[in-house]
């Protein structure tokens, strides 16, 4: 299990690459429209074993997959919606976090410019 998590977490860099960049934010939603189950609007195993390749995930275990979904399921239903999914990739890549303090910096400011 500890070797299932660690690979997994392996991971996140690589996914953190291909979300990342400019617009980081809306690249985190288009990973989420990526993996999510069209029908039901959120990531469940399922979505995430048939999709995971698109984020060049294909390489992660059933069990990788199914710890990503626990990781992050904070209202247990078994599935990951939108804001989980972000908070998950938040939360686990230092990588994706620093360069989103920065674009959150950068709205900040923007906003306090716009605003007076
Ligand atoms: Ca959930």
């Amino acid at each position: 299990m500890a070797a299932a998590s660690r690979n997994f977490e392996d991971f996140l860099p690589l996914m953190a690459n291909k979300l990342g960049g400019d617009g980081l934010i809306g690249e985190l939603c288009n990973g989420f429209n990526l993996l999510m189950d069209a029908d039901k609007g959120v990531i469940t195993f399922e979505s995430l074993k048939k999709n995971s390749a698109l984020l060049g995930l294909q390489d992660l275990s059933d069990d990788d997959l199914k710890c990503m979904l626990k990781e992050g399921d904070f209202d247990c239903d078994g599935a990951l919606n939108q804001m989980e999914f972000c908070v998950l990739m938040f939360r686990l890549s230092p990588e994706l976090m620093e360069a989103s303090r920065f674009l959150v910096e950068d709205a900040l400011e923007q906003e306090f410019r716009d605003s007076h």
